[in-house]
């Protein structure tokens, strides 16, 4: 399809950032496995790199690939992270979590030197809240959490798979919060933080330093 080519060509073009010697952020989702796909080439044919993944299945894959792994004690600060994003804004500010695996992203994310995410035109949007924003929380009393984040304006719905609760790497449940617009992410991300017992939001904010956005044949570069 259109939007499976165009998360090729920012794929492609996010391997040109990568260098010898490097230790990667290694993200999760179908962007990033087009990229680890390229990547794994690249090792192959000799590329020195060692990678931080962001899930257990993009741990699986990159062995598949033969892609040197390493971990966040080993190495606290990454070279660059790539990672995909289920919307991103103007000012580069991103949902994420769409794949249930945003507490380890934003772990690995937030430690490296440059951080930078890899979509289809279909991400870009102009304001956040379209897509229902991941919560990660702990299973004890989640419920009552759901009813904590319903209160901030959404509606929050516990995400399931096969009818049973999707259950994180981390052994934790994950709440999608339907907010349809999210007028001040900043204000947002602090007031879910707070509720005790939330782990992580999918509002990746601040962080976001080169977005590469397949558009057709083209990838459009945006540099912070
Ligand atoms: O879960 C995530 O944060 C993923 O990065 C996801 O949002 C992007 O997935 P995609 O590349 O399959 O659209």
């Amino acid at each position: 399809t259109n939007q499976s080519k165009q998360k090729v060509h920012a794929a492609r073009k996010a391997i040109e950032y990568v260098e010898d010697g490097m230790v990667l952020g290694l993200g999760t989702g179908s962007t990033m496995d087009v990229f680890l796909d390229l990547l794994g080439e690249r090792v192959q044919a000799g590329l020195q790199i060692k990678g931080v993944p962001t899930s257990v299945k993009t741990e699986q894959k990159a062995k598949q690939l033969g892609i040197p792994l390493t971990t966040l004690s080993d190495h606290p600060k990454l070279d660059l992270a790539f990672d995909g994003a289920d919307e991103i804004d103007p000012d580069f500010q991103l949902t994420k979590g769409g794949g249930g695996s945003l507490l380890r992203e934003k772990m690995v994310d937030v430690t490296a030197k440059q951080f930078i995410v890899v979509a289809d035109e279909s991400k870009m949007v102009n304001q956040l809240g379209a897509f229902p924003l991941p919560v990660e929380v702990v299973k004890f009393g989640w419920d009552s959490i759901r009813e904590q984040l319903e209160a901030l304006g959404c509606d929050a719905v516990l995400r399931e798979v096969d009818g049973l609760p999707f259950e994180t790497d981390n052994d934790q449940f994950i709440i999608d919060c339907h907010f349809h617009q999210i007028e001040n992410p900043h204000m947002l991300r602090d007031q879910i933080k707070s509720i005790v017992g939330v782990v992580e939001v999918g509002l990746f904010l601040d962080m976001t330093d080169i977005v590469l956005v397949g558009v057709d044949e083209e990838v459009i570069i945006y540099e912070k």
